[in-house]
């Protein structure tokens, strides 16, 4: 079963535009033109089960969402812990900060399952996971849940579960 955060937050109901900006990466190796690619597809999951649209912005001040790489302490009081532990963490809404741990052996865009890293994660999966909870979801218990709390390195999990899409009706 799906959880909200105390108190419900969402965006407001009328508002059905969100805008993102990949804001800051200068942390990662990762082209910008794959960021845009993975974390459009991550959002688009979102937006076929809602109402919600998302658009890219190039300026993070005309952002609702704002997606950065940063590594260690970074300012937030939430630091960084070098490769696996924590891989990334997005505030609930309408905070809109979306932190990737930039020391992580991110694949993007390939496959990975073979990467040639034992410890590499699959951003996108992670993408999908941290703007369920910028949207207003905490975790699942459901195990086949995008919002289910363990993920595993090498292993892709993109599509949501059908606890993710009623969760996310249920709040827009
Ligand atoms: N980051 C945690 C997470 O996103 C941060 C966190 C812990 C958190 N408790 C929270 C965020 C409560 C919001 C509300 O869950 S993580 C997973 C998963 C992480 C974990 O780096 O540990 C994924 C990032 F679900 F697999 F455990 C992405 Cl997919
Ligand atoms: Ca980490
Ligand atoms: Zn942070
Ligand atoms: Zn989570």
């Amino acid at each position: 079963l799906y959880s909200y955060f105390p108190g419900s937050p969402s965006w407001p109901r009328s508002k059905k535009s969100l805008t993102y900006a990949i804001t800051d990466t200068r942390a990662t190796a990762i082209d910008r033109a794959t960021l845009s690619r993975v974390f459009a597809r991550a959002f688009a999951q979102w937006s076929a089960a809602t109402t919600l649209n998302f658009t890219e912005v190039s300026s993070g001040r005309d952002a609702d969402i704002t997606i950065g790489f940063y590594a260690g302490d970074h300012g937030d009081g939430e630091a960084f812990d070098g490769p696996l532990g924590t891989l990334a963490h997005a505030f609930s809404p309408t905070d809109g900060r979306f932190h990737l741990d930039a020391a992580e052996a991110w694949v993007a865009g390939g496959d990975v399952s073979r990467a040639s890293s034992d410890v590499a994660v699959d951003l996108e999966s992670v993408a999908v996971h941290e703007i369920g909870h910028l949207l207003g979801l905490g975790h699942s218990s459901e195990p086949g849940a995008i919002m289910y709390p363990t993920i595993t390195s090498r292993t892709r999990k993109v599509d949501l579960a059908s606890d993710d899409v009623v969760g996310i009706q249920s709040l827009y």
